[in-house]
């Protein structure tokens, strides 16, 4: 439940938020598996409320039916078949708090369920009064007003969404029936939404009545799907996201401002990987880290400054780059849609998906995923991947220039304002590799060439494009 099951070789969750079913069967097949990306969160696949222009009606779940503006059941299914085929996960954002607002009244959803907030009927899945929390919740408006407050914020209305009660085994199963037909599918594991209001043994006793993932779909017997829970803990609240790493992977909010507010001084990062406790981090194992998510690159979920989002387009790939090499946590990246307001919903027209050598996806879609210095980080991680789970070769100037190695891959990175240059070594064998920050594999044009002992000749000029150089041992594509 802390390490996704991934392919051999791959590694980063791509969130392709808002993306339809059939674009990222396409993606999947087109570019992420080809540049061994491990897996895609997708936005709820759950029928939701309609909310004309918005985003976030997708976190309003009205059915556990499979029915969305992404696409239905069949194009679902099909989807996940498609992407594990080539190497890819899909991992399901789970709303499983809360359905809809209270705001919503009455209604038909997006597959045409019915819902009544009134009276708390959702006869598709089916909930109604008895399901949710109402009972224990101990505010006078029914709504969560004080965070400091740990039985108002897991038992009253989240912007009053209606709270389900998870202590009820009845209601319990339905929830995990829900998430046991997504893993039947082939999802490989799942984002918990608004994790930090639930209350953790709760969750624990749903968690363990999910199925293993299926063998009839090509993973190993007894694994468990993935866990990563939201639990925003940006410290100053009595809930603390170490109430949940028993069960499952924690989102590291944190981190995002630390990779953020270190972009000049990216040295310092080496001890988030020798002691992340040292920056009140959780563990390696436990951590589920990003550069930023789709609430806080608009301001949503808390939001916090000087995270680094697609609005800093020098600043992202090398970022990612460091968090996808350090030995830290399950990583995730953002890719996203532009947006004037934070509430703006998705672009009309889909991404475009068939030109596998495209940096865009066109249509407003930012496709960070894509661009150079990320769009072969995936392929990094996945050599990167090790057990134990540490680097070697450590090098640093004290400043913003680092090279190490880890697994069998090598990265360096230069955001200082002046050159790195020179002898460095790459753990690797004599060879001449492709330079993957710089150019992919089947046309690469950039090479390191490694000598006999390891060393190479880093050459990263100040603000050039993409600061960073790195390799695996897979793209070893003659001698030196
Ligand atoms: C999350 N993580 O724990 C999501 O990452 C976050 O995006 C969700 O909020 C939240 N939890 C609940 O699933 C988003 C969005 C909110 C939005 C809710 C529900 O950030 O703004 O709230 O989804 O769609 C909206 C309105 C709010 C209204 C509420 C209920 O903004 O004003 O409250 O719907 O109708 C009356
Ligand atoms: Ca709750």
């Amino acid at each position: 439940q802390w390490r996704p099951a991934y392919a051999e070789g791959h590694d980063g969750m791509v969130h392709l938020f808002e993306w339809s079913w059939k674009s990222i069967a396409e993606e999947c097949e087109n570019f992420l598996g080809p540049h061994k990306f491990a897996s895609v969160q997708v936005s709820p696949p759950n029928e939701n409320r309609r909310v004309a222009g918005q985003w976030w009606e997708r976190y309003q779940p009205i059915s556990y039916n499979l029915d969305t503006r992404s696409g239905g059941r069949a194009d679902f299914i099909d989807m996940v078949d498609r992407c594990n085929a080539v190497g890819v996960r899909i991992i399901v954002d789970a709303i499983i708090n809360h359905m809809c607002g209270e705001d919503a009244l009455s209604g038909t959803g997006t597959g045409g369920c019915q819902y009544n907030t009134d009276t708390l009927e959702f006869p598709c899945v089916p909930f109604s009064s008895g399901d949710f929390n109402d009972y224990r919740c101990g505010s006078q408006n029914g709504l969560i007003n004080n965070y400091g407050d740990p039985n108002e914020v897991r038992n009253c209305r989240l912007v009053g969404l209606t709270d389900l009660d998870h202590s009820k085994s009845s209601t319990a199963d339905k929830i995990a029936a829900y998430m046991n037909d997504l893993i039947d599918i082939g999802v490989a594991g799942f984002r918990v939404d608004a994790a930090k209001h639930m209350w953790p043994e709760e969750t624990e006793i749903l968690y363990g009545k999910l199925h293993d993932l299926p063998t009839g779909k090509g993973f190993p017997a007894n694994t468990r799907p993935w866990i990563g829970q939201e639990v925003i803990d940006q410290g100053g609240e009595p809930i603390k996201k170490e109430e949940y790493v028993g069960m499952g992977a924690v989102t590291e909010f944190n981190y995002c401002f630390s990779l953020g507010n270190l972009r000049g001084s990216l040295a310092q990062l080496k001890t988030v990987a020798d002691k992340p406790s040292n920056w009140g981090f959780l563990s390696n194992k436990d951590a589920f880290v990003f550069t930023n998510n789709h609430d806080n690159q608009r301001g949503h979920g808390g939001g916090g400054g000087g995270i680094v989002t697609f609005k800093s387009p020098h600043d992202l790939p090398y970022v990612t780059g460091m968090m996808m090499a350090l030995p830290f946590g399950t990583k995730r990246i953002m890719s996203s849609y532009l947006f004037e307001d934070g509430d703006q919903g998705p672009p009309a027209a889909q991404p475009s998906t068939a030109d596998p050598t495209a940096e865009s996806c066109n249509n407003d879609w930012v496709c960070e995923h894509r661009w150079a210095g990320i769009r072969n980080i995936g392929m990094l991680g996945g050599a990167m991947r090790s057990e134990p789970d540490s680097y070697s070769n450590w090098w640093d100037n004290g400043s913003s220039q680092v090279s190490f190695s880890r697994g069998t891959g090598w990265f360096a990175v230069n955001s200082d304002a002046w050159a790195m240059e020179g002898g460095i070594q790459t753990g690797l064998a004599a060879g001449k590799y492709c330079d993957l920050a710089q150019s992919d594999l089947d046309s690469c044009d950039t090479f390191i060439n490694v000598d006999a002992s390891g060393m190479a000749c880093v050459n990263i000029q100040a603000g050039q494009n993409v600061p960073m150089s790195y390799t695996i041992a897979d793209a070893r594509v003659g001698d030196f």
